[in-house]
């Protein structure tokens, strides 16, 4: 859950990077904290295995600079893919207010997709969250893999994008559609925020 705190004049935000395992969420974390100017992010953390398969979650604190006079930051998370971490999913997910949902755009991964924006959803649902409201942008991760292994974004936005979510093509390794993503929700979690005022 967003914290205003007016005396210090500072906004803190919590993103969280969702979806599949092996989609490319820890990617996404790991090129923001190598693109950001250093006085600009906090240390990552990550609790990984030994294969880099995330086992908690990752946490990367950002600061976006002053927004009306208030200093924003956001933190980062992502949360382990692997079907048998559902309970961790639940826990990082909590207080969220955006989530990216990282999608692994090979079509041999659909239901994977499908099977895990479900869990999202319904997670939120379990926590009492509004999920026409909150904001949520879809990341077709990989699209730098040949064109006979993934779907288009069109094709993906038909097939996984029924609520018609904000949809953005993404080479997370790359570095492509990285920082467009993360630009576009934040900028709604900025805008939920204002339209909802001073608590
Ligand atoms: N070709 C390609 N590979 C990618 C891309 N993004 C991530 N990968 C690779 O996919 C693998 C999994 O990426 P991770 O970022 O660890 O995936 P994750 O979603 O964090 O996975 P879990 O932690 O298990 O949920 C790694 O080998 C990445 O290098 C991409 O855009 N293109
Ligand atoms: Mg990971």
């Amino acid at each position: 859950m967003s914290l205003v705190n007016f005396t210090s004049r500072e906004i803190t935000c919590k993103i969280v990077y969702y979806g599949p395992g092996r989609s490319g969420k820890t990617t996404n974390l790991q090129y923001i904290y190598g693109n950001v100017p250093e006085e600009r992010r906090g240390k990552m953390v990550s609790l990984a295995t030994t294969t880099e398969r995330t086992l908690f979650f990752d946490f990367l604190p950002l600061d976006l600079g002053s927004i009306s006079g208030f200093t924003t930051r956001f933190q980062l998370y992502t949360v382990p893919g692997q079907i048998y971490y559902a309970a961790t999913r639940k826990l990082v997910l909590q207080g969220a207010d955006g989530v990216v949902f990282v999608v692994d755009s090979q079509a041999r991964q659909l239901d994977e997709n499908i099977n895990s924006l479900r869990d999202l959803q319904e997670n939120l649902i379990g926590e009492g969250v509004d999920i026409r409201t909150l904001p949520i942008v879809l990341q077709y991760n990989k699209q730098d893999l040949p064109k006979d292994l993934i779907l288009t974004q069109e094709e993906l936005d038909q097939v996984i994008n029924f609520r018609g979510y904000p949809s953005f093509t993404a080479d997370a390794r790359g570095g492509k559609g990285v920082f467009e993503t993360l630009k576009r929700v934040s900028e709604e979690v900025l805008r939920g925020l204002a339209a909802k005022g001073p608590a």
